[in-house]
């Protein structure tokens, strides 16, 4: 790269693996037992490699995704490094087809590379690339839906390595059962520890709205997809008669689901997944619509990105931590006393743990 002149984009390299999880992540709508992920590197003629995860849940969207990112390859080689310009290129030349669901995945995949890219090749972490400053971020662990003992004996775990936050899967056949797991996360962490609870949208509207009745004396700091994420007027309702916030967003496709959603009256606060809102390039679109409506934003997975990511946003509020990844990562996000320790390191905190990639690579 000559000086004045931008790299350009030169090749892709996209590799699937099947990342085991020490222990299966369980929820009211199904089973995490392990993770398929889509590596993807990007190369720049400047020698400059940038990296992303692509997270597909289920295996049998795994090699479908990878292939999809491999097909895009020759529409964004020889293009200059420039992630949002290429974000728009890509979105207008898959404008017919649409652009959510395996599309969108496909496409983040290739923006959080190609913006890894862009802060290693000067030489700075994603969010100083991006304007901001590194700091730390409360970040918060999950207890999976394992019943009030197995909430227990997680939430004392978590407790005792610093966590000041943490989210219970709920939506047990009784909302007695639900309030159980709460209370009993609540004695396992001791005083001072902020909650939240995640129906990962089992309930049907009046459903929740019953539920969160009883579960509001529960001072929890939000209630986590209580009905379906793409019915806007339904969690408008149970946000309209819930005291407990109503957070939202893990689902959203792009920030348009974003605007619509706050639109709806739909969720007090938000949590966008990097991936699923469009990478980097929808993560601060998403995150600029959220500072002027005055929404706090957390995050969904994607624990490095979105680290970095926080720093950049204006109303950041919980980072989600997850250690499912962990496996194939050259170096996961550190916490310490219940925040992100984030270094300077250029780029996105991406770096493969070569063996193990090759390992679980399929
Ligand atoms: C979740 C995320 C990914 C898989 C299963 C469940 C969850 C969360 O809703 O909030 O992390
Ligand atoms: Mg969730």
């Amino acid at each position: 790269m000559g000086q004045g002149s931008s790299p350009t984009v030169k090749e892709f390299r996209v590799r699937a693996v099947r990342a085991p999880m020490v222990e299966p992540h369980r929820t009211a709508s199904g089973v995490v037992a392990e993770s398929p992920l889509v590596l993807t590197d990007i190369t720049t003629d400047s020698g400059v490699v940038g990296r992303s995860i692509t997270f597909t849940y289920t295996p049998a969207a795994l090699v479908p995704t990878a292939t999809f990112i491999r097909n895009l390859e020759p529409l964004v080689v020889g293009e200059p490094l420039a992630p949002a310009a290429i974000a728009g290129k890509l979105s207008a030349r898959l404008r017919l087809l649409g652009t959510q669901g395996l599309v969108g995945m496909a496409l983040a995949g290739i923006d959080m590379a190609l913006w890894d890219a862009l802060a290693r090749t000067h030489g700075v972490s994603l969010t100083g690339m991006l304007g901001g400053v590194v700091r730390p971020i409360p970040a918060y662990g999950a207890v999976g839906y394992d019943g009030p003992d197995g909430a227990a004996r997680t939430a004392e775990r978590l407790a005792g390595r610093g966590f000041r936050g943490m989210k219970a899967k709920i939506g047990y056949p009784t909302v007695a059962e639900d309030v159980a797991v709460v209370r009993a996360m609540r004695d396992a962490a001791g005083p001072g520890v902020t909650l939240m609870v995640d129906y990962n949208q089992s309930l049907t509207p009046a459903e929740a709205s019953a539920r969160m009745r009883v579960l509001d004396a529960e001072g929890l700091a939000w209630v986590e997809e209580p009905t379906l994420a793409h019915d806007f007027d339904g969690n408008a309702r149970v946000a309209r008669e819930a005291v407990t916030p109503v957070q939202c967003g893990e689902n959203w496709w792009g920030p348009l689901d974003l605007r619509h959603a706050i639109d709806a009256g739909a969720s007090d606060l938000v949590m966008p997944d990097v991936m699923k809102i469009g990478g980097v390039t929808g993560w601060m679109q998403a995150a600029a619509i959220a500072h002027v409506h005055a929404i706090p934003v957390s995050s969904h997975l994607w624990p490095e990105v979105s680290a970095r990511l926080l720093c950049c946003t204006p109303t950041a509020h919980w980072l989600e931590y997850s250690d499912w990844w962990n496996p194939i990562m050259a170096e996961p996000l550190v916490i310490d006393g219940g925040m992100t320790q984030v270094s300077n390191e250029p780029g996105s905190g991406i770096d493969w743990n070569e063996s193990a990639v090759q390992k679980f690579q399929i």
